[in-house]
């Protein structure tokens, strides 16, 4: 008998990539999920459902057994730490950089330094692996404007192309992770419940993103 099977789905950016690895791997949702308000979706599979929500939820998801299973961002996993949960896929989309970065040509910061971003544990880990003080200011979005109005000397945020950076006069200064990229994670409990229904998953999810690296690079 097959035991019902929920995954997480971030919403947002990574959606539109995470789609065709699924389907790759036989797992289709009954409906179009980017023209629906439906947060639960069937799939081709009875058994299987997604939910979709916010990237920052997919760990809490999974990690309290909400969800079996999820994808969310690397960057999204350190911020919230990796208790009861296991990454055992790499889904190698939507790669980023979490940077520190700062006005252009801004000098060294004298004495504490005020650091805005929404990663805040993964700024306060990072600098104090330095032993450099810091500030951390709690923001939810448009890290780039804390500089520009003096709210902060520097921000840690994501960094793809680096065009919004420039656009709004600043710059990249320091790497704190350049591997980010959309992890499948699974509840630890979960992955012991169910090992049955997710070991072909993953394996199926295995073959999809090799087949879809081996595309891209021929
Ligand atoms: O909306 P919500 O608050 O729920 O979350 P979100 O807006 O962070 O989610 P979403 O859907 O935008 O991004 C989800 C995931 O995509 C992130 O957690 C990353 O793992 C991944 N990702 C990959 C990115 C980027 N690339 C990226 N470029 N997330 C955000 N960006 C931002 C970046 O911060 C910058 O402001 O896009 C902007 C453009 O980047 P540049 O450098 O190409 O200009
Ligand atoms: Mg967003």
């Amino acid at each position: 008998m097959k035991q019902q099977l929920t995954i997480a789905l971030s919403k947002g950016r990574i959606l539109k990539e995470t789609l065709p690895l699924l389907a790759a791997a036989d797992i289709v949702p009954a409906e179009d999920i980017f023209s629906s308000r439906k947060l639960i979706f069937d799939t081709n599979h009875e058994h299987i459902k997604f939910v979709v929500i916010r990237a920052t939820d997919v760990p809490t998801y999974v990690e309290y057994g909400g969800a079996d299973m999820g994808i969310a961002g690397k960057d999204v996993l350190l911020e919230h730490g990796a208790e009861g949960l296991y990454e055992p896929l790499d889904l190698k989309i939507a790669r980023c950089k979490l940077m520190v970065a700062g006005m252009k040509d801004a000098p060294p910061v004298e004495g504490r330094m005020k650091v805005a971003s929404k990663f805040v544990n993964v700024t306060r880990d990072y600098f104090a692996a330095q032993g450099r003080q810091v500030d951390i200011i709690k923001l939810y979005g448009a890290m780039e404007l804390a500089p520009i109005m003096g709210l902060a000397d520097r921000i840690v945020d994501i960094v793809d192309t680096g065009n919004t950076l420039r656009a709004n006069g600043l710059e990249p200064m320091e790497t704190i992770a350049d591997d980010i990229s959309s992890r499948l994670v699974v509840g630890q409990a979960s992955m012991k419940m169910k090992y049955q229904q997710i070991q072909p998953i993953l394996d199926k999810l295995a073959d999809a993103v090799a087949a879809r690296e081996a595309g891209e690079t021929a």
